[in-house]
């Protein structure tokens, strides 16, 4: 089995509904186990500010499907859970984004590992880290090393 790391997000239609429904869409995936989940994040928006919070969380995904047969997967949850995405970094229904495959680096039209954006993003490295203080994100070292170098910080936990 393979470990991934997949970060949820979302900030329209009960964001909390819709998390919660995806951590048991996760959990039935096949091949696949919930082996835990984050406590649940309010954040600011990344991207323009004329939209209102998020909810952020993280699941880590015990595994035997392959990276893009789990993205293929990830993106049939999004589409089943009425994804609506307005425009560029604007609200979004849900967005489940693969962050980490094991120890996986890859750079593919449709996927690259680990996610681009994990180190600038409190959202995500805060419930990463709630889940395994140690985490080492793979090329760029410690993710508790990241966070502290961040220079947005607005997530905060909620339950
Ligand atoms: N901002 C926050 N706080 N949380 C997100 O999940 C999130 N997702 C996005 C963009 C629009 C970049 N901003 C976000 O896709």
């Amino acid at each position: 089995m393979s470990r991934a790391w997949i970060g949820l997000g979302s900030n329209l239609d009960r964001p909390r509904q819709q998390l919660e429904r995806a951590f048991q869409a996760l959990d039935t995936l096949p091949e696949s186990r919930l082996a835990a989940r984050s406590s649940l994040y309010r954040s600011a928006p990344m991207g323009p500010a004329d939209q209102p919070d998020y909810l952020n969380a993280v699941a880590l995904l015990e595994t035997a499907l392959e990276p893009l047969e789990l993205l293929d997967r990830l993106q049939a949850i999004e589409q089943a859970q009425g994804r609506k995405r307005e425009r560029h970094w604007g609200p979004r229904t849900l967005d489940l984004d693969l962050l980490l495959y094991d120890d996986l680096v890859m750079d593919h039209p449709r996927l690259r590992l680990p996610h681009p954006g994990i180190g600038q993003r409190d959202f995500v490295l805060i419930p990463l880290l709630e889940l395994a203080g140690e985490l080492e994100i793979p090329g760029w070292g410690r993710a508790s090393r990241l966070l502290a170098k961040c220079t947005s910080r607005t997530a905060r936990r909620i339950g």
